[in-house]
């Protein structure tokens, strides 16, 4: 009895060895060695508050190309540079409304960091504390050091993407709002907080209508797929705290495609200061 069970024992080595492989390209991590800041935008003047209770805050939300640990996040870790020379450590430093495991992405930065009429002005933000961060689907943290300091865009400009990835099973199956239709997942990222434009509301059909994921096909012809769905909408109760994220719900893709892009048209969105979008054709660019 002991002889079958080694060789059904080997033979599950043998499979394993050969499956790893192409496995770990659809759910493994994305290959990002390199953390980086991809965005801080000037979300609201004197709209928001702290969970201390402080109230009539600005904020800024800052976008990672990696997900950042939250027990690693102190308000401490940044610093906000204003047009006058001052610097700023904001009060608090939240993951929200991004609060999702797989939207680890954002930090938001709440404080008092300018005033839009008359100065100063928000113009930068560095990291300078100890943060801990992965790659999206990868299993270790691992330290984030310091990061160049980057410039924030201003309060009047629309919200943009700043990345967009394959959804990879492992860390997308328990997400409550994801999408319950298509075979291929693509989580799109903005700068800044998203509702639809003028309303205010959450997106609907004209947004979905509009969104195209593009991929390079293993003949190096390029294709532009229109999402069946848009999912990972109603994220909090209210659409002012709507989040910068929006999955794109695929129908199941040609083997070997390869994601490449999305696109959207213009006036289709808003951040949460009202300014809506110009058309967006966002490059992904690999290994970034
Ligand atoms: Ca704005
Ligand atoms: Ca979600
Ligand atoms: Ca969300
Ligand atoms: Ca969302």
């Amino acid at each position: 009895m002991r002889r079958p069970a080694l060789v059904v024992a080997a033979f599950a080595v043998l499979v394993s060895v050969f499956v790893l492989p192409a496995a770990v390209g659809a759910t493994g991590s994305l290959p990002r060695p390199v953390p980086k800041i991809l965005s801080a935008s000037w979300g609201t003047d004197g709209a928001v508050g702290c969970p201390n209770g402080q109230q009539g805050l600005d904020n800024i939300p800052v976008t990672f190309n990696w997900f950042i640990r939250r027990a690693s996040t102190q308000p401490a870790d940044f610093q906000i540079i204003r047009s006058d020379g001052s610097v700023a450590t904001p009060p608090c430093a939240l993951h929200f409304p991004p609060d999702e495991p797989d939207e680890a992405q954002t930090v938001n930065l709440i404080g008092d960091f300018g005033d839009s009429a008359s100065g100063p002005m928000p113009v930068a933000i560095r990291v300078v504390g100890a943060l801990q961060g992965k790659a999206p689907g990868a299993r270790a943290w691992q330290p984030i050091g310091r990061l160049p300091k980057i410039s924030v865009d201003p309060l009047s400009g629309g919200p943009y993407i700043v990345d967009a990835w394959a959804l990879m099973p492992s860390i997308y199956l328990g997400d409550p709002n994801r999408c319950m239709t298509g075979g291929n997942f693509v989580r799109v990222m903005w700068s800044n907080g998203l509702t639809a434009y003028p309303t205010g509301e959450e997106v609907g059909a004209p947004v979905a209508a509009s969104y195209r994921a593009l991929y390079r096909l293993p003949n190096a012809k390029t294709i532009a797929i229109a999402p069946l769905e848009v999912a990972d909408l109603h994220d909090h109760e209210t659409s002012f705290n709507a989040d910068n994220m929006h999955d794109l719900c695929l129908p199941r893709l040609p083997r070997g495609a390869k994601l490449t892009g999305v696109t959207i048209a213009a006036n289709l969105v808003q951040d949460p200061n009202g300014d809506p979008n110009l058309a967006e054709r966002f490059h992904v660019i690999p290994s970034s």
